[in-house]
């Protein structure tokens, strides 16, 4: 144990422990940007938590970042001298040298670590600013996910560590020198063509509006907003767990009935959910798993995940033939809302909009992909809006969540979900939701165990057995949540020393529930996963019918419509193939 005076305060620190995480311990607040303690980042390039030390040596008074800087035992800290303050001001003033101005255009306006720093350090003046600068860093829009604006970096390299370290992908690196540093994707290319799956995750951890999601708020207030169209929305099983926390609610709550309620009051025409696609898509992957299994094809991967799958024909395309070729539960809403709902409500289909509300920005690129449109040239999917865009709508309509009175959903065709279809939005939900209707395919009757324990840790891989009785035996099943634990698990597969039957991937650590669309945290990664996904545990505990194939709605899409799981018609309309 050190001893040490912080601001004139006793501390005790401990070895190699820093200023930093001394002084937060203490409840001492020091301004910072490029550090992220839950992703152990610690640059030191932003130099905003400047402070003032004095050893008892006799060495004089020094200025240094406290973020990399560790406590030495008679250490005299200050981080509100008027130096420290003075210097603060300067490092803000020089990051904004070359930094966009226009605040009130900012995706990240009102939410901005840097404008929150700026504050701090009462920045009263900006002598450094140069257009010329700002004008060199250039502006990546080449995905139909993400937008990285150079111009707004501050080359704190947390997005750089995520994909690196989080994920495992290494698609980003710094590029340039002086004025024009910045962070680029490897080997100079754009976002399309890069490496980078679109997960969000380095979005997500951003301090600025560096990176965000494509913005198609206004394409979809213009669809609301004209009597022509109607408008179909969906939102994805984790959105409702995630959402209350942008307007102020505790971490878990479940906003569903607000959702509705807010949607509805802005003018959108039909509500639906998208646990109800998740349980035509357990019909649809099960059957198609059980054939595949009875054929001695494995593994089987899941494929709901739009940035597993960018991953896959990017990284591994040698994984290709073992994804499931069922599309995702939003892809199949969007072509079951433009085929069997029109034809139940006397609906236009070249009328309807789907919009799919979703807590991931690869989901743009999902609904972009040429291989995922209708027979007549359509889009499944017209727009995608993140978790985030969704706030930002309801904000510009004055809606606030948290003063909405829940409601239900009221389309009697596709709003209806069992419990399988709420526990997609976690790691291993999608797994636990097949196994509960593939063991109904397989012996006729319920599986007496509906909570699969060993699949509900938050091990980066985990495995289990899964005893499927009559002609199946024993499966094998896995699952990864991740980018980085997912690359270990397909290098196993693929040389051939993992053994499984089916293996569930996400792309986000923890799954959807802190998908790379979500509501960004400042100065924070990850940090309400559990609680969220706590919640849809107990959705899936309180609904009355727990199995996809148990949902009566889906089981007349079926005897109306889609004939049985796997027929031709389901096969032609909810199946696809991947690019290699
Ligand atoms: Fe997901 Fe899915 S669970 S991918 O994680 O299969 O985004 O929530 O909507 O499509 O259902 C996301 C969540 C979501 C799909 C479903
Ligand atoms: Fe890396 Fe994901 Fe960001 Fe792409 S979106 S740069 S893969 S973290």
């Amino acid at each position: 144990i050190l001893h040490a005076t912080i601001n004139g305060m006793a501390v005790e620190a401990e070895e190699n422990e820093t200023i930093l995480h001394c002084a937060r311990r203490y409840g001492v607040y020091i301004p910072t940007l490029c550090e992220l303690d839950d992703i152990d980042h610690t640059p030191g390039t932003c130099r905003v938590c400047l402070v003032e030390f004095e050893v008892t040596n006799g060495s004089g008074v020094k200025l240094a970042t406290s973020c990399n800087t560790p406590v030495v035992e008679g250490m005299v800290v200050q981080t509100r001298s008027p130096r420290v303050r003075s210097a603060q001001r300067l490092q803000v003033e020089l990051l904004l040298a070359d930094h966009d101005q226009d605040c009130a255009t900012c995706v990240r306006h009102g939410n901005c670590e840097l404008q929150d720093v700026a504050q701090f350090v009462g920045l009263h003046e900006n002598r450094f600013f140069k257009p010329e600068f700002v004008e060199k860093r250039p502006i990546d829009d080449s995905s139909p996910a993400m937008i990285r604006d150079m111009s707004k970096c501050i080359r704190c390299q947390r997005c750089v560590a995520i994909c690196r370290e989080g994920q495992g992908v290494d698609a980003l690196v710094q590029i340039g020198i002086g004025q024009e540093k910045a962070v680029g994707l490897r080997n100079g290319l754009n976002q399309k063509d890069s490496t980078c799956v679109t997960c969000g995750q380095c979005v997500l951890v951003c301090p600025t509006g560096a990176l965000g999601e494509r913005d198609e708020t206004d394409k979809v207030l213009d669809w609301i907003y004209d009597p022509e169209i109607v408008t179909v929305f969906q939102f994805a099983p984790a959105v409702r767990v995630a959402f209350g926390e942008e307007f102020g609610l505790p971490a878990g709550a479940n906003v569903q009935g607000q959702i509705i309620t807010a949607l509805k009051q802005i003018g959108a025409d039909i509500v639906l959910d998208t646990n109800f696609a998740a349980d035509l898509v357990i019909m649809e992957e099960s059957a198609e798993l059980l054939k595949r299994l009875s054929a001695g094809k494995r593994p089987t991967f899941t494929s709901c995940c739009p940035a597993w799958i960018n991953f896959a024909e990017i990284h591994y395309p040698e994984i290709l033939p073992y994804l499931s070729s069922t599309k995702s539960p939003m892809q199949s809403m969007g072509v079951i809302c433009k085929t069997y709902l029109p034809e139940k409500m006397g609906l236009d289909p070249k009328k309807v909009r789907t919009i799919a509300i979703m807590p991931c920005t690869a989901k743009k690129d999902e609904a972009a992909r040429g291989q995922l449109k209708l027979e007549t040239g359509d889009a499944e999917i017209d727009a995608v809006l993140t978790t985030r865009e969704f706030a930002r709508m309801l904000r510009r309509e004055g809606v606030n969540i948290a003063k909405c009175e829940p409601s239900d959903f009221d389309n009697p065709y596709m709003s209806e979900f069992s419990g399988a279809g709420a526990i997609f939005g976690t790691t291993g939900g999608v797994m636990e939701a097949a196994v509960r209707t593939m063991y109904y395919v397989a012996n006729g009757k319920e599986y007496d165990l509906i909570e699969f324990e060993q699949l509900r840790g938050f091990d980066g891989v985990r495995s289990a057995t899964v005893d499927m009785g009559g002609s199946i035996g024993i499966v094998k099943v896995a699952m990864a949540h991740g980018l980085k634990p997912a690359r270990e698990l397909v290098e196993q597969v693929l040389a051939g020393k993992a053994d499984f039957d089916f293996i569930e991937i996400m792309a986000c650590p923890g799954g959807c529930v802190d998908g790379g669309g979500n509501l960004r945290s400042k100065k924070a990664y990850m940090p309400n996963a559990m609680k969220r996904r706590g919640t849809l545990y107990t959705v899936d505990r309180q609904q009355k019918v727990r199995q996809s194939h148990n949902n009566e709605q889906i089981k007349a899409l079926y005897r109306d419509f889609l004939e049985k799981p796997y027929s031709d018609k389901a096969h032609h309309l909810l199946h696809t193939m991947y690019n290699d």
